[in-house]
């Protein structure tokens, strides 16, 4: 009796609480299935239906829409990177290793702060996650050992005029569960995405672009590209450290992180698996549904996130060249996790999943099933080459979504040897 009273109390909870995140979403926005416009995806394959076609021409061809018209054409890196380990330690579960790169060109150099866990009940080297934070390292343990950040950090975890503080220890441990993941037999290497680029708009200045003159690129490359090419600087540093298995690495990133985790991912082969959480407009969700955050809106309230093309979308999502399902298709034949969550209506779900369904026709091409178009129940993983979950609650990463990954990546890592 009690049980059953618990029970209903416990839905009841959960029912009032996915009716006040709904309505908490921003107004005057789609987030009616029935009234998403209609539309027309943009073939991914366009007549070349060969494998070899896609992997000499098509794949190319979407790579430069997504650079010109997305997120802006990144500089090739040719400067130099040096490291040094400014702090080791042991941790309950293996040991801790900071190290600060200095990613220099000619004269300039900007420095990132990498914090790495490797756990010690497995051989080294080890298969890790690598993924940004948005607080500082010091934000994704309560470990006391963690250096904080040095420059730019966002508000919140309490940050006093965009410093770190050391109140803001541990302040998103909650989205990283890092004992789990040690437990798992992999380790974390994460770095503070402010030391790659802050997340404000002042023309595409500070942090990495600071390297370069962009004054004279044509399509400039906003946040999100230089954060993804901050990522593959971090995987040249990887290549080098004897703890981790370069060949194992697993992309992860959450949100807007998430949309970078995707970009890095296509453009940089050097990933097993990539995994996008929650990553929605400008990362896995299609913007042609308009449901959620729409182009237009993303372009107002981010303006240095994308580069200047993508405004020429704005409210005129079907003359873009590409859509999202073409982003995640440049994944293939690498494993691919996208995640959503049931009230991050915002990112639109439905519209997460049917872009990967719609990349799928790539992973065919591989050998690997396509998935079903419909979309399963929550908590109800699709684990293979492809994954796919919706979970239950709000935009966040929690130790359920951590239990998907690690399933996802056990998975991938066995169908690589
Ligand atoms: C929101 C933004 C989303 C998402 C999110 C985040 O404000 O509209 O596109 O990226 O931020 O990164 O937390």
């Amino acid at each position: 009796m009690c049980n059953d009273l618990c029970r209903a109390s416990n839905y009841l909870f959960l029912f009032l609480t996915h009716v006040i995140l709904v309505m908490a979403q921003p107004k005057g926005y789609i987030y009616d299935e029935s009234k998403v416009p209609v539309y027309d995806l943009p073939e991914i394959l366009k007549g070349e239906t060969s494998l070899e076609k896609w992997e000499t021409l098509r794949r190319e061809q979407i790579v430069k829409n997504f650079e010109e018209y997305v997120y802006g054409n990144a500089p090739v890196f040719t400067g130099k990177i040096m490291h040094r380990i400014v702090e080791q330690g042991s941790h309950a579960l293996g040991k801790r290793k900071q190290i600060n790169l200095v990613i220099s060109e000619g004269s300039k150099e900007v420095e990132l702060q990498i914090l790495a866990y490797i756990p010690s009940h497995i051989e080294g080297p080890v298969p890790l996650f690598l993924g940004l934070n948005f607080n500082g390292n010091h934000a994704v343990t309560s470990d006391p050992a963690v250096l904080l950040p040095t420059g730019w950090v966002r508000k919140g975890a309490f940050a006093e005029n965009n410093e770190a503080r050391e109140k803001g220890r541990g302040y998103r441990k909650s989205y990283w569960n890092i004992d789990y993941i040690l437990s798992q037999g992999y380790g974390l290497v994460t770095v503070h995405y402010g030391d790659i680029d802050p997340d404000y708009d002042d023309g595409f200045r500070n942090g990495v672009h600071s390297l370069y003159d962009n004054n004279e690129k044509k399509h400039t490359w906003g946040s999100i590209a230089a954060w993804a090419w901050g990522i593959s600087r971090i995987v040249d540093y990887l290549e080098k450290d004897e703890d981790f298995d370069h060949e194992r690495i697993i992309l992860m990133g959450h949100s807007r992180l998430g949309k970078a985790a995707l970009w890095a991912g296509a453009l940089d082969q050097r990933f097993s698996c990539v995994v996008s959480n929650n990553s929605g407009c400008g990362g896995a969700a299609l913007s042609r549904r308009k449901f959620g955050e729409t182009i237009q809106r993303i372009n107002t309230s981010f303006p240095h996130w994308f580069c200047d093309n993508l405004n020429k979308y704005n409210n005129n999502e079907n003359e873009c060249p590409v859509d999202q399902h073409m982003l995640l298709s440049l994944i293939a034949p690498r494993g691919l996790y996208i995640a959503s969550a049931q009230d991050d209506l915002w990112a639109d779900p439905h519209g997460e999943f049917l872009s990967l369904y719609h990349s799928s026709i790539i992973y065919e091409k591989y050998g690997f099933p396509r998935i079903q178009p419909n979309m399963p129940e929550p908590n109800k993983p699709i684990i293979g080459k492809i994954g796919y979950h919706i979970r239950v609650g709000k935009h966040a990463v929690t130790r359920f979504d951590w239990e998907q990954f690690v399933n996802f990546a056990n998975a991938n890592l066995k169908f690589n040897n």
